[in-house]
């Protein structure tokens, strides 16, 4: 029974996924929807908590099986209290990282079975997926040279850059096979720039709409 849209927002670190999902709350604010903005992992009291397991160094390593399992655990507890009661109430969902993340980080980067993956997709989501996926990309090189100018690196970003190629490769492929759900944005553009890239994708998904 979805009735609102269900927009995110994917890329490799340093992207400007906080930065530009901001523009885009706003931006639809102003042509009059109402909008939830939220992020994964995390968005629920819960996914919150599980968040802190995944993105903190433990003394205790995360298995990569704990670490996809705790993705999907999180997402369920998001998409029972936020996502679901917001799109059938009408709402915008506007999500920083969802499910195309799973498939390129524990996929790309911790090489999980991407079969198993969608496996855990369909249980989990039973169907519901974004209706538009804004895919932020740029060159590795560069989102990390922008991360690394934030605080201590969190768990994920400790990895190499070998990681983060596999994880970019993986959006770029995910985006080839579904153009029609993702628009890519080149995120190396200057920040005007790239706002103007999504601006041009909100309109024609809200021309859509009406
Ligand atoms: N993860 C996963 O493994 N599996 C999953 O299923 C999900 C997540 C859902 C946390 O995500 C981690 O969880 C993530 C993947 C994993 N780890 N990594 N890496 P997160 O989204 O919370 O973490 P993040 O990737 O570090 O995102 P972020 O904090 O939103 O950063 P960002 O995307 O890079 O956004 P930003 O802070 O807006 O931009 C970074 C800097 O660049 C900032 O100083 C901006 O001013 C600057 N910037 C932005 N755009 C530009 C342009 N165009 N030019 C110049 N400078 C710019």
């Amino acid at each position: 029974m979805k009735k609102g849209k269900f927009l995110t927002l994917e890329g490799v670190e340093g992207v400007g996924k906080t930065t530009h999902l901001n523009f885009i709350a706003s931006y639809l604010e102003q042509v009059g929807k109402k909008i939830v903005t939220t992020r994964e992992p995390g968005g629920t009291a819960i996914a919150e908590q599980i968040r802190g397991l995944l993105l903190n160094h433990n003394d205790e390593a995360l298995s990569s099986v704990s670490e996809l399992l705790l993705m999907f655990a999180a997402r369920a507890q998001h998409l029972k209290e936020v996502i679901k009661p917001a799109l059938e109430a009408g709402k915008w969902v506007v999500c920083d990282r969802f499910t195309d993340a799973t498939y390129a980080y524990q996929g790309g980067g911790r090489h999980f079975n991407m079969g198993d993956i969608a496996w855990m997709e369909k249980f989990v989501q039973k169907g519901l997926t974004p209706d538009k996926t804004v895919l932020l990309d740029l060159p590795v090189e560069i989102g990390l040279k922008r991360a690394a100018c934030r605080s201590v690196p969190d768990r994920f970003e400790s990895e190499k850059q070998f990681f983060f190629e596999n994880v970019r490769q993986v959006y770029l492929d995910r985006a080839k096979a579904e153009s029609n759900r993702f628009c890519v944005v080149d995120a190396s553009e200057p920040i005007e720039q790239v706002q103007q890239s999504i601006t041009g994708h909100l309109d024609e998904l809200l021309l859509d709409d009406e």
